[in-house]
């Protein structure tokens, strides 16, 4: 089978140093987590920066600091930025890391409940003017769907021409507000996509090995970290983003699949040498 790309969402926007000690704030954190993540066998960092007090921000500035000092330690990982930021940012607002032209950034393709009041917007229009914005920069979209409605839109855009080849999805399962991440909810998205599609899949919480596994025996790509998920086991606080990973190396070498390097991801995703 194909080799295995494993993405770490070491931050996120949400989640907080009460909630797990290890989430990184500062700029030396994030690129500690990296570090450990990447040494473990993340080949993709997917980035959410925050203020040293803990605050979420799409600063420009912040950004391209916290991804200079990770590529000084890590000189071949993909840097993934999230153009999601947090609940409630507006586009312009999210988009600000596209300005540093990543080779790669995550791109939300609907609109969902988020828990209590929160709505995470993307509208159609939303979803165009992004994916304009990554094509002009020649940045390849990590298509984040957080139910089978958003991969619809996914392919009625990319009918249209507004998204184009090549695609590769990510799965993002168990969110309080979108689908569940049970077995039946993995197989629903997967048997969706188009055959030459990749995917990614990201569990939240109590799904976030659960759905590794089952990505890894179809033949699909995993994202874990402290982002989605704060546990290594049930009541166990993960110490650190690189134990969430080395748990999916674990469970890889069960299935005999080893573990893509960044350039190997690369490949796999078909991003283009720029
Ligand atoms: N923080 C969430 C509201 C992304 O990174 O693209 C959105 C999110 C998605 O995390
Ligand atoms: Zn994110």
């Amino acid at each position: 089978m194909n080799k295995l790309i494993i993405t770490c969402a070491i931050s996120g926007a949400e989640v907080k140093k009460e909630h797990n000690p290890y989430v990184p704030y500062t700029v030396e954190e994030m690129v500690e987590e990296a570090y450990q993540a990447y040494q473990a066998g993340a080949s993709i960092i997917h980035l959410h920066v925050r203020h040293d007090d803990g605050t979420p921000t799409q600063s420009k500035l912040r950004y391209q600091k916290v991804m200079k000092a990770i590529k000084k330690r890590c000189p071949d990982v993909i840097i993934q930025p999230s153009t999601g930021g947090a609940v409630g940012m507006k586009r312009d607002e999210r988009l600000k890391p596209t300005e540093l032209f990543p080779e790669m950034a995550t791109l939300d393709c609907g609109t969902l409940n988020f828990g209590g009041d929160d709505i995470f917007i993307n509208t159609e229009n939303d979803i165009k003017y992004f994916a304009e914005k990554f094509y002009e920069k020649k940045i390849f979209p990590e298509l984040e769907c957080f139910e089978k409605g958003h991969i619809d839109m996914v392919l009625r855009l990319h009918k249209k021409g507004f998204i184009k080849d090549p695609l590769h999805f990510s799965f993002v399962l168990g969110v309080n507000g979108g689908m569940t991440g049970e077995a039946r909810d993995f197989h629903f998205m997967r048997e969706s996509i188009p055959e030459n599609a990749t995917f990614s899949v990201a569990g939240m919480g109590k799904y976030e090995f659960s759905l590794a596994e089952l990505a890894i025996e179809y033949g699909g790509h995993v994202r874990v970290g402290l982002e989605d998920n704060i546990y290594l086991e049930k009541g166990v606080l993960a110490k650190g983003n690189r134990e969430l990973v080395l748990k999916v190396v674990d469970i890889a070498k069960r299935y005999k699949r080893e573990i893509a390097t960044p350039n190997e991801a690369r490949q796999i995703l078909r991003i283009e040498e720029r």
